[in-house]
């Protein structure tokens, strides 16, 4: 559903005094503040098309009803979240849960819902009906020639429908790995997946990025083809300038220095992107910043130092994407809460003195060091991410308004109770 301008003006009007009153308090307080704002509302984060439904685990999967039914409903629902927030103005899609039937009509639908196409993903974890060879041990790893050759074959294709709708990057996240000792020979699988990826590299257009995304573990639970950053890193280096690193904030073994992998990765020109979640234990694809705000924000910190110090763009130099999954939550507003915390960490990142925060690392004064990043942590920085929105023309209170509107009935009004999107 398409949100009529007058509905968004009339909900910033009833909120404008109490805003007008937050803002001009935070930018008394925070001079430097008024030219973050700009940078706020040029900071957009893609939306994954495959957590627009109910996620679920093997244990059970509750659905709310009103899921998207197409990749045309999908791209409402971003549009809708992009309304509200004006941060969402892209869109990474999952091949083949979303392949766009037609290209031309779905890039003029993303158009005028002033969507982007960010990364696409390819899908060689998953075996399809009409699939010839299964990647039961692996896709680009495999032993077997004819199943490297159709996962080659795959991310080609992925490629193709990207250029189709102007995405400039592929991201590649393989399952591939071994449950068990002995299953697998490490370097024997790592060279064929470089090979592959090779191929995969080599039908790359001039313009465009891959991202080799790692993960610890799951499926696989005893090794993992791509299973850190260094492996990852390993891959990006030998596959050549186009080539780059994806890092899953849920990727992680336990207590990672997520921040300083992060700080490296860019010293070294290979960080590409982000998929943002959070989590306790595993790859829970959570709410981003809803268990460890500070780590997302020192991350942001980290970003914003080595970013600054090779003069990229914040805003498009690097992959924002959002990865997360719903169990519990109603997915539109899991999203705005996930760009809520992102645009937050980013905000307060903006405010770290950087100046004072290296003249005390100098001297080592520690507890100074600590008391100017929390200073820009514990700033609240939430009317300041709200005077973006409202520049951006969007709404103060995006959930509220969410709620105001009764979106989600409006949907299962519209589309059903029963209707169950695709991806996880
Ligand atoms: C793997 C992953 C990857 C996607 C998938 C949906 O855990 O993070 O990025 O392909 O989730
Ligand atoms: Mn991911």
């Amino acid at each position: 559903m398409r949100l009529e301008k007058y509905r968004i003006d009339q909900h910033n009007s009833e909120l404008d005094d109490k805003h007008q009153k937050r803002i001009s308090f935070f930018l008394e307080e925070n001079t430097s503040a008024k030219n973050i704002i700009q940078k706020l509302v040029d900071f957009q984060i893609a939306i994954p098309s495959w957590a627009l439904g109910t996620g679920g685990t093997r244990f059970g999967r509750f659905s709310g009803g009103g899921e998207p039914r197409n990749l045309e409903d999908k791209l409402m629902d971003i549009g809708l979240l992009h309304q509200l927030n004006g941060s969402s103005g892209a869109v990474s899609l999952h091949i083949p849960w979303d392949i766009p039937s037609d290209a031309e009509k779905i890039k003029n639908l993303a158009g005028s819902l002033n969507l982007k196409f960010d990364a696409m993903n390819s899908n060689t974890f998953q075996d399809q009906a009409a699939q010839e060879f299964s990647y039961k041990f692996g896709s680009l790893q495999h032993v077997d020639e004819n199943v490297r050759r159709q996962a080659i074959e795959h991310n080609i294709e992925v490629i193709k429908h990207g250029e189709a709708l102007g995405s400039k990057s592929l991201t590649v996240w393989l399952a591939d790995g071994s449950c068990f000792p002995g299953q697998l020979n490490f370097r024997e699988a790592f060279q064929r997946t470089l090979d592959s990826l090779r191929e995969i590299y080599a039908a790359l257009p001039t313009d465009w990025k891959i991202f080799v995304e790692y993960k610890a573990y799951e499926p696989n639970f005893y090794s993992t083809t791509v299973g850190d950053w260094g492996q990852s890193l390993l891959y990006a280096t030998k596959l050549g300038e186009k080539a780059f690193t994806l890092v899953d904030l849920g990727h992680h073994l336990p207590n990672a220095n997520i921040e300083q992998i992060v700080s490296l990765l860019l010293m070294e020109g290979k960080l590409g992107g982000f998929h943002f979640n959070d989590s306790k234990y595993g790859d829970d694809d959570l709410t981003a910043g809803s268990l460890k705000p500070y780590q997302l924000f020192l991350i942001f910190n980290e970003l914003v130092e080595g970013m600054d110090a090779r003069g990229m763009n914040h805003a498009t130099d690097l992959g924002w994407m959002i990865d997360a999954s719903h169990n519990v939550k109603d997915p539109l507003e899991d999203l705005l809460q996930s760009v809520e915390a992102i645009m937050m960490a980013y905000a307060q990142s903006l405010l770290v003195d950087r100046t004072a925060l290296k003249a005390a690392q100098q001297v080592h004064d520690v507890a100074l060091c600590q008391e100017i990043l929390q200073h820009a942590h514990r700033t609240d920085v939430r009317p300041l991410v709200a005077e973006a929105r409202l520049r951006a023309g969007a709404a103060l209170d995006p959930i509220a308004l969410f709620r105001t509107l009764d979106v989600r009935k409006k949907l299962i009004d519209e589309r059903g109770l029963k209707t169950v999107a695709t991806g996880l």
